[in-house]
C-alpha cells in the first residue's frame, strides 16, 4: 500500500506563478533533503534531475554534505556533475547505491515508470535498480492513471543492426494495444544511445495490461537491450503542483 503524505507542504504561494521548471526545482530540492553526508547517489538525467545535482553541488560546496559519491546516469549527468565538481564513481566500484534522485515521462499510482524520453534509460536502470532508495522527482504533468496512458513514446533500446526487424518484432508484441513505433531520428538521423544503440519508440491506442507480462516480452527478444518501464524501482514519489508537495512512498 502507499503511503501518501502531503503534511508539511512548503510555502508555495498560488498567486505566484510557478513555471513548470520552478515546479521541477521544487520537486528536486525536496528530494535532495533525503542526501546525507557519505552516501553514494545516483544522478538522475533530464531537466527535473538537473535541478537535484545542481543542489547536491550547491550542499557540498557550502559543507553541510561531505564525502559524497555520484553514480552519473548519463554522459549528459556526467559531464554537468564534473562541471560542478561532484566527486564521481560507478557501479564498478560501487556496486550498491544508497539513493538515486531522477526524474521520469511517465508515474502511474503503484509508482512504475515509463522513462526514457530523454534517451539514458539503460544506465538509469542500471543505477536505480541496485539503488537502496529511489526518489522519483517530476511536475504534476507526467502523472498518468496507467502505463501509456500519455500517449507518448515508451521507448526500448535495441542493438543498430537490423533494426526495422526489431521495430516490427515489437510492435507484433503489442498488436493487442494497437501499437505502433518508430526509430528515434535526430535531424533525419538514428538518434544514438550513450552506450551506441538505437531507440525504438513505442505507441500504445489502447493499455497493455500486465506490465510484468510485456516487459517479459520484450526482454526475450534478442536485439533488445532495455525498455523504459521501470517496475517496482521507485520507492518514494515527490509530485510538485501548483497546490503544493505530495510526497508518496512504497
Ligand atoms: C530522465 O529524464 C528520463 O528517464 C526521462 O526520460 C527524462 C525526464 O526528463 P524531464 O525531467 O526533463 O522531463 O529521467
Amino acid at each position: 500500500a502507499l503511503m501518501v503524505s502531503s503534511a508539511a507542504p512548503p510555502p508555495l504561494c498560488p498567486s505566484v506563478n510557478l513555471t513548470q521548471d520552478d515546479l521541477k526545482k521544487i520537486a528536486a530540492y525536496k528530494a535532495v533533503e533525503h542526501v546525507k553526508s557519505g552516501m553514494v547517489i545516483g544522478l538522475g538525467t533530464g531537466s527535473t534531475a538537473k535541478h537535484a545535482v545542481d543542489r547536491i553541488a550547491h550542499l557540498l560546496h557550502q559543507g553541510k554534505l561531505k564525502d559524497i559519491v555520484g553514480i552519473p546516469t548519463s554522459t549528459k549527468t556526467h559531464e554537468q556533475a564534473v562541471s560542478l565538481g561532484i566527486p564521481l564513481s560507478d557501479l564498478d566500484s560501487h556496486p550498491v547505491v544508497d539513493l538515486a534522485i531522477d526524474g521520469a515521462d511517465e508515474v502511474d499510482p503503484d509508482l512504475n515508470l515509463v522513462k526514457g524520453r530523454g534517451g539514458s534509460l539503460l544506465r538509469e536502470k542500471m543505477i536505480e535498480s541496485v539503488s537502496k532508495k529511489f526518489i522519483v522527482i517530476v511536475d504534476e504533468s507526467k502523472l498518468v492513471s496507467y502505463v501509456g496512458g500519455s500517449k507518448l513514446a515508451m521507448p526500448v533500446e535495441v542493438i543498430p543492426f537490423c533494426w526495422n526487424h526489431s521495430l516490427n518484432r515489437l510492435v507484433s508484441l503489442f498488436a493487442y494495444a494497437g501499437c505502433v513505433g518508430e526509430l528515434r531520428k535526430i535531424a533525419d538521423k538514428a538518434y544514438v544511445t550513450d552506450n551506441g544503440n538505437y531507440i525504438i519508440d513505442l505507441y500504445f491506442e489502447k493499455d497493455i495490461g500486465d506490465l510484468n507480462e510485456a516487459s517479459d516480452a520484450i526482454l526475450r527478444l534478442p536485439s533488445v537491450v532495455e525498455h523504459g518501464m521501470f517496475i517496482g524501482l521507485a520507492t518514494s514519489l515527490i509530485v510538485a503542483g501548483v497546490d503544493g508537495v505530495t510526497v508518496k512512498t512504497k
